[in-house]
């Protein structure tokens, strides 16, 4: 269906090398913490990127309780922000500091992240908190959550209200869509603490959660981990475009291969100074004698381009990530 992607043509290593021996934003561009879910945010010339911290240790699966933030004016430096926000600022949330997104609107920064609700609404649930800067410090704008598993009724399993991706098409409305093996959209009010209307299921093939949404002119693109079990053991990135956000979705195929030593992967999308970026994790980073695991990932970037029709070109994880100036066919 798509253009294979072409041999790079043109390798240049830029920026300071690093101890490791590794160029400043080679892959993975986080590398003194283990960090998960990545979710990009440009604000003016600055690219900030929120991303949840992997404290697992020994065999834990997921041992994750707040949100980081990092920040770039060039791809190749990060900004260390520190943590902006704890899964105990909210008070109605158990544990689970899992994948988020920011968004600015009407002055302030919107941060959507998935939680375990405490026990009034078993199952996971979305959380919103607001900021006036986008490095925090962030407070919980509802004292309650967005959405509960209880608003999903249709899903068979307590985690199916997870990973939010929210986007402000150019009519000024903003959507939520979010999911595991279902995957949901809403509209949100102005206010952009309440879903307004119905929720929508648009799940596309393969569909297991960490959906992204984005627009590039016309169309609009639900990028998300996929997984087809009956050929893959771990996730990809697979995508659908619309002409619409509600859809109907048209499927495109995969769009990456599985993180290296991950079972999961998780696509953020964002348009900086140009260009055009996949951020994903992996889980091949070691740190002392903590090696990568399920819960102890590393956020990783790449070039994304596409191609004359708007589908997107094939992305092949690489060591080099942004460092390499690919020119393709
Ligand atoms: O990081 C915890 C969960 O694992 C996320 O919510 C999913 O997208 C998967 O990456």
């Amino acid at each position: 269906m798509f253009r294979s992607l072409a041999l790079p043509l043109l390798l240049t290593i830029a920026g300071p090398a690093l101890a490791q021996g590794q160029p400043a934003g080679a892959n993975p561009i986080i590398r003194d913490r283990f960090t998960a879910d990545p979710a990009p945010l440009v604000v003016g010339d600055r690219l900030y990127l929120y991303v949840g911290h992997d404290e697992a240790q020994r065999d834990e699966m997921f041992t994750m309780r707040e949100w980081l933030v990092y920040s770039t004016t060039d791809m190749r430096h990060w900004t260390d922000h520190g943590p902006i926000l704890h899964v105990a600022d909210f008070k109605w949330a158990k544990k689970d500091a899992w994948a988020s997104q920011a968004i600015y609107r009407n002055g302030k920064y919107w941060f959507y992240a998935a939680v375990e609700h405490d026990d009034s609404h078993p199952g996971k649930a979305i959380a919103v908190a607001v900021s006036d800067t986008p490095t925090g410090p962030f407070v919980d704008a509802r004292g309650s959550a967005l959405i509960t598993n209880q608003m999903t009724p249709k899903g068979t399993h307590s985690w199916e209200d997870i990973d939010p991706t929210v986007f402000t098409d150019d009519d000024g409305t903003t959507w939520i869509a979010w999911g595991n093996r279902q995957c949901y959209i809403a509209r949100l009010k102005p206010n952009m603490i309440e879903i307004d209307g119905p929720i929508t299921e648009i799940t596309p093939p393969h569909f297991e959660e960490g959906p992204w949404l984005h627009k590039r002119g016309n169309l609009y693109y639900l990028t998300y981990a996929s997984l087809d079990r009956a050929t893959h053991r771990d996730e990809r990135v697979s995508y659908a475009t619309a002409t619409a956000p509600a859809g109907p979705w048209t499927y495109r195929g995969t769009l990456t291969g599985s993180g290296k030593y991950s079972f999961t992967i998780h696509p953020g999308i964002a348009q900086f100074k140009g260009d055009w970026y996949l951020f994903l994790h992996n889980a091949a980073l070691s740190i002392g004698d903590l090696n990568g695991a399920i819960g102890r990932r590393a956020v990783t970037v790449e070039r994304l381009d596409y191609n004359a029709d708007g589908t997107m070109k094939p992305v092949v994880q690489t060591d080099a990530g942004v460092t390499a100036t690919v020119r393709r066919q």
